[in-house]
This record gives structure tokens, C-alpha cells and sequence, in this order.
């Protein structure tokens, strides 16, 4: 078996011919890159904390979040200090070893952003990696926030260029990349992504992974989503995605981008544990992990040990860390 090849440059045409494959031979393709490149029944942690919740002024179609659509959420305001260091210890103690602070900001202020900081340098602290999903930052904030020590930042493609504004129109596909370049310049780990099941065209899910394998470097993390459908966003009631082209597109995902941690990300809760169980045959090989995504539920954690004792799974150890015991390790 040749090993693969790390490449920027995919075709369209090449894409979808992948996702045309019969799902065994795309499956045990994806496994074979998976297995070059990664313990195969290892799989990366993280739980995700929402430190500033509703109110946001983007229109983004699929989010509880928009203060422009009326889906009963309560607002909060930026989380005290002491309440984000306890949620994540106890993500710690559960297993955890990255913990993800997502914001409700078009973007953060600096002085917002200062804020931030003191949060990220104290779940540092614990022995955690950090991730945060702010919006769009600037150059300098990218660069900020590099110093302060932060290990990833996630910012989404969410979808194709060309599917992109019937999703959002506050904001545009290039801004997103813009974000992505600043955020990889200053050296920070890149988690980049997006989201199915929003009535996109297969088209729309091959060009969404094209866009994310053809950046100069590929994302260190790539999450996929299966859509949430909140009551009250626009794309509530949308026709959602067959499962099984859901596991195609992790599939593809791992084949085009083969050092990426693919993570199954929300959604799981409307999985059946068979076909996570066929996301991680495709290649995926990190979740979010605790009873919460920001403002939706996940699976609760005994479901997941469960889960992982099912299959054989370990959670990957914090990086240069002792083992945490958590999903059955
Ligand atoms: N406000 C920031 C932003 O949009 O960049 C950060 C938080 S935002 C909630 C992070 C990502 O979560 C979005 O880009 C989207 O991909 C994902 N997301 C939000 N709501 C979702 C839903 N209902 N279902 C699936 N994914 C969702
Ligand atoms: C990502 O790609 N998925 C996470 C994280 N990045 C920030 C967010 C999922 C949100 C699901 C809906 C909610 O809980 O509000
Ligand atoms: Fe705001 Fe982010 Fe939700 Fe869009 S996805 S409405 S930017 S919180």
C-alpha cells in the first residue's frame, strides 16, 4: 500500500468520483489512509463550553444563537472567570483533554478578547489544550491570541462558496477564509469545517471538502456536523442528510485530508451507536464529548463509555499528559 500522498490541489471531478465509489470500497479506502496515519481506535476528546450565549447579530440560518430568529433561548452575558475554570475541570475529570469555548460574537472586542484570554491561560492551567470559536478576528487578534497560548481556533466553512448565502448573509464565504489565513499565520492549529443536512446539494458537500483540503495547509481538525434543527431557524424542517452519505462525506474527508483529526461533531444524538460506529470505520476520529454541545444536547457521558467499550476505543491521552480515564479507557 503506497503511502498517501498530502495534497492541495484536488479536482472536483476527482472528489465526487470518490463519493461514487460503492460504500465498501470508499470505506476501506478511507481505512487504509486512516491506518497510515493514525492509531485506529484512538480518538481525540473535547467538550465544549458556551461562555457567551444568544443575542448574536449574524443571520446564520441553522444557529439557536441569531438574534434574528425567535427560538426562545435565553441571552447571557460573557461567563465569570471561576464558572468557565470549573466547567472545565469537571470536563477534565470526566476525560476531556481539550476543552472549547464557543462566543455568540460577529466578532470579539479587544477588550472581550482580553477576557477570553484570561480563561484560555487558566484551563491552560489545568493541563488542558484550548480552543475557542469567536468569529471573525483580525490579524493582531489572531496574533493575541497565539502569545496567550491558545492551541486551536474553529472558525467554519459551514458549506460550499456557492450554497453559502442561502445560509448566511451577514457575512461572506471569503470573510471566513480570511479569518482561516490570520488565524494560520499567527501559528495557531487550525479547526475548520462545516455542516450537513441544511438541504445542500452532494455537489455543495464535495465542494465544501475540496475548499477545506485545498487550503494551503490542511485544518489540524476538521469538524462535521450534522445538522441540529432548532425550532424556530430557518432551516428547521429542512430534509435532513441520508445517514449513510453522511458517512460517505467523513470518508472522503478522511481520505482528501489523511492527518486531519475528523470530528464527528453535533448531531450525534440523533445517531444510531451503529452508525457512529460506521463514522469511525470512515475515519473519524475525535467527538465532543459531555452531556452538552453550546446550547444543544449531546449524548451524556455514560453513553459514550458505553459506546467506547463497545467498539474498542480509547481517548487519546492529553498531549503530554498521563492517561485520563474516560470512555472505557
Ligand atoms: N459565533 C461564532 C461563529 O459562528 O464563528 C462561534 C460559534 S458557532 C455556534 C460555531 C459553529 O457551530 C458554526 O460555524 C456551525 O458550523 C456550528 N453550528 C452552530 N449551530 C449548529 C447547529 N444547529 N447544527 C450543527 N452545527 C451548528
Ligand atoms: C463545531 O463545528 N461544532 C461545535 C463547535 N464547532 C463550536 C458547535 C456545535 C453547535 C451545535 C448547536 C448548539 O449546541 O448550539
Ligand atoms: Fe452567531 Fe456563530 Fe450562531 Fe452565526 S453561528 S448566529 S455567528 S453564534
Amino acid at each position: 500500500m503506497s503511502e498517501s500522498v498530502i495534497r492541495h490541489d484536488w479536482q472536483l471531478d476527482e472528489i465526487e468520483a470518490l463519493f461514487a465509489l460503492p460504500f465498501n470500497d470508499l470505506l476501506f479506502r478511507a481505512q487504509q489512509v486512516h491506518r497510515q496515519h493514525f492509531d485506529p481506535n484512538e480518538v481525540q476528546v473535547s467538550t465544549l463550553l458556551s461562555i457567551k450565549t444568544g443575542a448574536c447579530p449574524e443571520d446564520c440560518g441553522y444557529c439557536s444563537q441569531s438574534a434574528r430568529h425567535d427560538t426562545g433561548l435565553e441571552r447571557e452575558r460573557l461567563l465569570p472567570l471561576e464558572e468557565v475554570v470549573a466547567a472545565a475541570k469537571a470536563a477534565r475529570e470526566k476525560g476531556a483533554t481539550r476543552f472549547c469555548m464557543g462566543a455568540a460574537w460577529r466578532n470579539p472586542t479587544d477588550r472581550n478578547l482580553e477576557r477570553v484570554i484570561e480563561m484560555i491561560q487558566a484551563v491552560r492551567a489545568l493541563g488542558m489544550e484550548t480552543c475557542v470559536t469567536l468569529g471573525m478576528l483580525s490579524a493582531e487578534q489572531a496574533a493575541r491570541l497565539r502569545e496567550a497560548g491558545l492551541d486551536y481556533y474553529n472558525h467554519n466553512l459551514d458549506t460550499s462558496p456557492e450554497f453559502y448565502g442561502n445560509v448566511i448573509t451577514t457575512r461572506t464565504f471569503e470573510d471566513r477564509i480570511e479569518t482561516l489565513k490570520h488565524v494560520r499565520e499567527a501559528g495557531i492549529n487550525v479547526c475548520a469545517g462545516g455542516i450537513l443536512g441544511m438541504g445542500e446539494a452532494p455537489r455543495d458537500r464535495a465542494r465544501m471538502l475540496q475548499e477545506l483540503a485545498n487550503l494551503s495547509e490542511h485544518p489540524q481538525s476538521v469538524p462535521i456536523n450534522m445538522l441540529v434543527q432548532v425550532e424556530g431557524t430557518p432551516l428547521f424542517g429542512v430534509d435532513g442528510i441520508d445517514p449513510l452519505d453522511f458517512v460517505r462525506n467523513i470518508a472522503v474527508a478522511r481520505i482528501l485530508m489523511p492527518r486531519s483529526h475528523v470530528r464527528l461533531s453535533a448531531g450525534r444524538t440523533d445517531m444510531s451507536d451503529e452508525l457512529q460506529a460506521l463514522c469511525f470505520l470512515a475515519g473519524a476520529n475525535s467527538i465532543f464529548y459531555g452531556e452538552r454541545l453550546l446550547t444543544t444536547d449531546n449524548p451524556d457521558a455514560d453513553h459514550d463509555h458505553r459506546l467506547f467499550e463497545r467498539l474498542g476505543l480509547r481517548a487519546q491521552a492529553a498531549p503530554a499528559d498521563e492517561q485520563k480515564v474516560c470512555c472505557g479507557a
